[in-house]
């Protein structure tokens, strides 16, 4: 059934939780009790039902006294109750951190000691040993993915906050994790604004309503399933099916019912290599899009060949939302990021900051309301990160044509994209380095047709001893989330360097490439 733009009224909210909302209390009744999320087990939820749940959760918050910019941080799996307590956080006017389940000990010790949140949400399993790492005890609740747990039976008891605390555009709604290429990684503070300003940008150059249904396949840990991929589907009053494992079966099993999928590009390849991609199966999609990291021209071809459909690929970062993208009706170009969405200043710069010609290649620099306001607790590293004129410096090189199309070239910072993950090689040298057989190492990204990249570590023994590949492999995800292990090792005398005693990382990825 087409039912037209669920919000009709010319009315612009200037925040995700004014436009979720204030919107509902707005709308004509049957329109609360459209669906808002079926998972791959076939629960239901409509808007009303967000609204109820997000309203349970932030009850909790308010008996808990949580305030204003007090930080959340949540390490559960994907669930539409994952979603809703996102959600309760901005309706309460909290400060959501998400973090990857993946995560081990040491990279959680240090993002909950650098956040403090004062209530953490864990999955049942890990919350003994959360507890432990959280010695001076903020509170600590449970969430499953069945969307059980403590919290729920918190929030059955709780006085329900049916209001929405007002928030300033440049409150920060969210501090999302990103690493550095050296030290620590950075808490990125997203505001309200940058949320509302980037979902409302997007939901117009790609064309969403109320009649969209979203095949979200996307983990809700990092801005590409939450922020993005969400935010375009209760801006617009759609629908979403939730698929908790990116299983590439459910994939194509849910196809036929969606009209939008977000994916990175081992999602499309995936497809491809399933064989069983038709036209047939496509028949109701009106968008493909990609992202997060490169999608290569072939796995473009590839697709459109089975399916008619050319993947729009758009380029972002967890620090400035979506940036640039490739347009819904126009020409969608292979190998390109589009050109710069309304409102966003995109500019290309030479090393002395002089503006490069069209087609050349320089360092990529963003200006516009989407960008963050800095990172948590690190001015420092802030004022690193911006121009003297208020340009984000993003770390990737890029180029533009004549028609303002953008090709990122590559990147400035040391940095490996894995199947959409972004792992930095510094942060696993550091690991292996701390196994005693090891003198040094070397950490690269080698092209990998499912990952577009994977890890490849370079490594020095001390001389006389030996080491196994399995063995260094299961030091670093003891150590490390696991997608940053290594998935080959490559024992060597020695590690290549330049004249100032620098390794040459380009040899060694010529080198193992081939
Ligand atoms: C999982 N594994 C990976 C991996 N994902 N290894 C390398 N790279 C990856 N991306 C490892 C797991 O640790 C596990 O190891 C094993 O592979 C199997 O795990 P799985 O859960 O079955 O994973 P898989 O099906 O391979 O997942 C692939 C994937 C997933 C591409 C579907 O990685 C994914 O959802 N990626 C999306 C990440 C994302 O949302 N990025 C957006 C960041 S925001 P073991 O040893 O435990 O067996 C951003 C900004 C922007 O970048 O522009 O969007
Ligand atoms: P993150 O720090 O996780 O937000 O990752 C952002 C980085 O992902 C960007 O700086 C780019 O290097 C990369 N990226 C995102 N989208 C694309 C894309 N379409 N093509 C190439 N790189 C991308």
């Amino acid at each position: 059934m087409a039912c037209g733009p669920i919000f009709p009224d010319a009315w612009r909210a200037n925040t995700m939780t004014e436009n979720l909302f204030a919107r509902l209390e707005r709308r004509f009744p049957e329109d609360r009790y459209r669906l808002l999320i079926q998972t791959d087990t076939e629960a239901q939820y409509t808007y009303e039902g967000m609204d109820q749940e997000t309203a349970g959760y932030a009850g909790v918050f308010a008996r808990l006294n949580l305030e204003p910019g007090d930080r959340v941080a949540a390490l559960v799996d994907k669930s539409a109750q994952s979603l809703f307590l996102y959600l309760a956080c901005l309706r309460f006017g909290l400060i959501y951190v998400p973090l990857n389940t993946a995560y081990r000990r040491k990279e959680l010790e240090y993002f909950l000691g650098d956040a403090e949140p004062a209530l953490v949400i864990g999955r049942s399993q890990d919350e003994s040993s959360l507890r432990n790492l959280l010695p001076s005890a903020p509170h600590v609740y449970t969430l499953d993915s069945s969307g059980k747990g403590t919290l729920a039976e918190a929030a059955s008891t709780a006085l329900p906050f049916t209001g929405v605390r007002a928030v300033r555009s440049d409150d920060t709604a969210a501090i999302v994790y990103t690493s550095g290429t050296t030290g620590q990684p950075k808490g990125a503070m997203i505001t309200h604004g940058n949320l509302a300003g980037n979902a409302e940008t997007l939901v117009t150059a790609w064309s969403f309503t109320a009649d969209d249904t979203l095949l979200h396949v996307l983990p809700l840990c990092h801005v590409h399933g939450l922020f993005v991929a969400c935010h375009c589907a209760l801006w617009s009053g759609a629908r979403m099916r939730f698929l908790t494992e990116p299983d590439t079966a459910k994939i194509l099993y849910y196809l036929p019912e969606a009209s939008v999928m977000m994916g990175v590009p081992t999602h499309y390849a995936r497809l491809i290599d399933s064989g069983q991609l038709t036209r047939d199966r496509c028949g109701n999609m009106r968008l493909f899009i990609s992202g997060s990291a490169p999608l290569q021209p072939q796995t473009f071809q590839d697709f459109e060949q089975r399916t008619g459909h050319k993947i729009l690929e758009r380029y972002g970062m967890t620090e400035t939302g979506m940036n640039t993208s490739n347009p819904v009706p126009g020409p969608r170009l292979p190998g390109t990021v589009g050109p710069p969405l309304p409102g966003i200043e995109v500019r290309i710069v030479k090393p002395d900051e002089t503006p490069a010609r069209t087609g050349e290649t320089g360092n990529l620099q963003i200006r516009g309301s989407n960008v963050f306001k800095g990172y948590w607790h690190k001015p420092e590293k802030t004022s690193e990160a911006f121009t003297d004129d208020g340009y984000f410096i993003t770390g990737d090189l890029a180029s533009q044509d004549e028609n303002r199309y953008i090709r990122i070239d590559g990147r400035r910072k040391d940095l490996i994209i894995s199947g959409g993950y972004n792992i930095y090689p510094k942060e696993v040298e550091l690991c292996i380095d701390g196994i005693p057989e090891v003198i040094e190492s070397a950490v690269i990204g080698l092209p990998h047709p499912d990952y577009g990249e994977t890890v490849c570590a370079v490594v020095v023994l001390r001389s006389g001893i030996t080491l196994s590949e399995a063995a260094l492999i299961h030091h670093v995800k003891k150590e490390l989330a696991s997608f940053k292990a290594p998935k080959s090792v490559c024992f060597v005398d020695e590690l290549p360097r330049n004249a100032m005693g620098k390794v040459r990382k380009n040899v060694l990825r010529e080198r193992l490439s081939a």
